[in-house]
């Protein structure tokens, strides 16, 4: 009986398919997707809405590195299994971080040595995402990586002391620009950078990521340029030695929360509110916008906790096929959930994760199951199928937000037949868990600080 109404609801959904959602009231959720459009095309879409380039400003462009929108050589293009063991490599680090100061209480430096070592053989991701910024006076356009899990914006800049690593953009020249100048040693800032340290008045400030890359050099300030708008006397490092597979791209852009973020040291002017649109496949363009105008709609907002480290909200369910899962709240609050735009897989706890899985493989035994996938581990081959029928799958948020995700954000494509529930669960239940980056794509996701507020609203990009 229920499986011939549901027959007949998928049937009603199927002549919709130009609607990718098939929302019918209370009952099951289902989402038809044309395999075609989980994976990337050849040639780069331009962004969505239009208007909101317009009217909202600044607006840079953000799109996937790795895509045909990059205007990065595709020199370095990572497998499909290196992007996933790098965003292992990543999550191992975000545990290491977040234990290291619950656990102790103050420590807070880069991972130790004998850390580092453990995870060689894997390169560190810092994110997929990249914008175009100015830098100096005249004015030189860098091609960043947007990170909400660092704080210090660095790029390669000259002499190089020891190691640049090859980057697509000339790399930056402070003695070429008039605004250029040194942070002093014992400065404030100085003092609130990463790893610091003096060369006679001068600050140096050091970033160390995962696997042993690294950046140092001196801590800087210059005009920095998103057009209109000019930033005079940010904060940056001006990296003289740095070694690491960051792949062509000229440094990083980072929207932590701490003291020396992008978004702390633009407050008056932005008000510690930023919002950005991640593009569902590498071939869709997204955007990152500053400023308190930057959520253009009525978003759902959940509470948010900037730091340390990293913006903390709170996960309190999943629903698949709108059918919320048993899971005792307490198996989220526990390790707590954090918000991250450089984690590709969503990493939930591992009750979680084995809820979603289950229910999801129930609503899925009319297709195949393929091998596990690196970290994914419910997999489909649909040779044969053009279109496939998949549950929705849900996420709430404290305050009754709930995230009906889009069909990229719920089957990870991994070959032109083969795709794997995209989410992942952590090995162990005291481990954080992580919204990233595939489930977050096509949101606009609103981080306002001031209200301690995190928002959400759908088709974005
Ligand atoms: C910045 O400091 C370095 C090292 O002390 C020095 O070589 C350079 O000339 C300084 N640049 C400016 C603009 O003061
Ligand atoms: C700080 O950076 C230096 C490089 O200048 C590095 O040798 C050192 O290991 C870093 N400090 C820590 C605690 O990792
Ligand atoms: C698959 O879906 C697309 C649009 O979503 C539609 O044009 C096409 O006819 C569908 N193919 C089949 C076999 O249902
Ligand atoms: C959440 O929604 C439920 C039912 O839809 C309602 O009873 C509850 O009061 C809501 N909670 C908040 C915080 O809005
Ligand atoms: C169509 C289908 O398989 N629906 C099932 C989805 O999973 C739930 C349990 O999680 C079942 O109750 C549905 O019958």
């Amino acid at each position: 009986m229920a499986n011939n109404l549901l027959i007949s609801l998928l049937q009603i959904c199927l002549l919709f398919l130009s609607f990718s959602t098939c929302a019918l009231g209370n009952l099951p959720k289902f989402h038809v997707v044309d395999l075609h459009a989980l994976t990337s095309k050849n040639v780069c879409s331009p962004p969505k809405d239009m208007e909101r380039f317009k009217s909202v400003k600044p607006a840079l462009k953000m799109v996937d590195r790795h895509g045909p929108c990059s205007t990065l050589q595709p020199a370095e293009k990572l497998s499909l299994k290196q992007i996933l063991s790098n965003d292992q490599s990543r999550v191992d680090s975000i545990h290491h971080r977040v234990s290291a100061i619950s656990g102790k209480g103050t420590t807070s430096g880069p991972l130790s040595p004998s850390q580092i070592t453990a995870q060689s053989g894997n390169s560190y991701s810092v994110g997929n995402y990249i914008v175009h910024v100015g830098i100096g006076t005249p004015s030189k356009t860098l091609t960043l990586v947007l990170d909400t899990g660092s704080d210090v914006t660095w790029t390669q800049c000259k002499p190089c002391q020891r190691f640049c690593y090859t980057q697509q953009d000339p790399i930056f020249d402070p003695s070429q620009s008039s605004t250029y100048m040194n942070v002093t040693c014992n400065s404030t800032p100085c003092n609130d950078v990463n790893n610091n340290s003096c060369s006679g008045s001068t600050c140096l400030y050091g970033v160390q990521y995962g696997d042993g890359s690294y950046t140092v050099g001196y801590y800087a300030e210059d005009t920095l340029t998103l057009t209109p708008d000019v930033i005079q006397n940010f904060r940056f490092g001006c990296g003289q030695n740095n070694k690491g597979i960051f792949g062509e791209i000229a440094g990083l852009l980072g929207l932590g929360p701490s003291s020396e973020s992008f978004v702390s040291q633009t407050s008056d002017k932005y008000q510690r509110v930023f919002s950005y649109c991640l593009p569902p496949v590498s071939s869709s363009t997204g955007y990152l916008n500053f400023g308190s105008n930057s959520d253009t709609s009525n978003t759902n907002r959940t509470p948010m906790k900037p730091g340390p480290f990293y913006y903390y909200l709170t996960m309190t369910g999943l629903s698949v096929a709108d059918k919320t899962l048993p899971i005792s709240p307490t198996v989220f609050s526990k390790p707590g959930t954090i918000i991250d735009s450089g984690t590709v897989i969503t990493r939930l706890p591992p009750d979680a994760y084995q809820a979603l899985k289950s229910a999801f493989r129930e609503n899925m035994t009319q297709y195949k199951m393929a091998q596990s996938y690196s970290i994914l581990d419910t997999c489909y081959d649909f040779t044969g199928f053009d279109n496939v029928t998949i549950p929705s799958v849900g996420v709430q948020f404290e305050n009754n937000v709930s995230l009906d995700l889009d069909s990229n954000g719920i089957l990870y494509p991994i070959s032109n037949t083969q795709a794997c529930l995209a989410f992942a669960g952590n090995s162990d239940p005291n481990d954080m868990g992580i919204f990233g980056n595939v489930q977050q794509s096509t949101f606009n996701v609103v981080y306002d600080i001031p209200k301690g507020e995190i928002g959400f609203s759908p088709d974005a990009c």
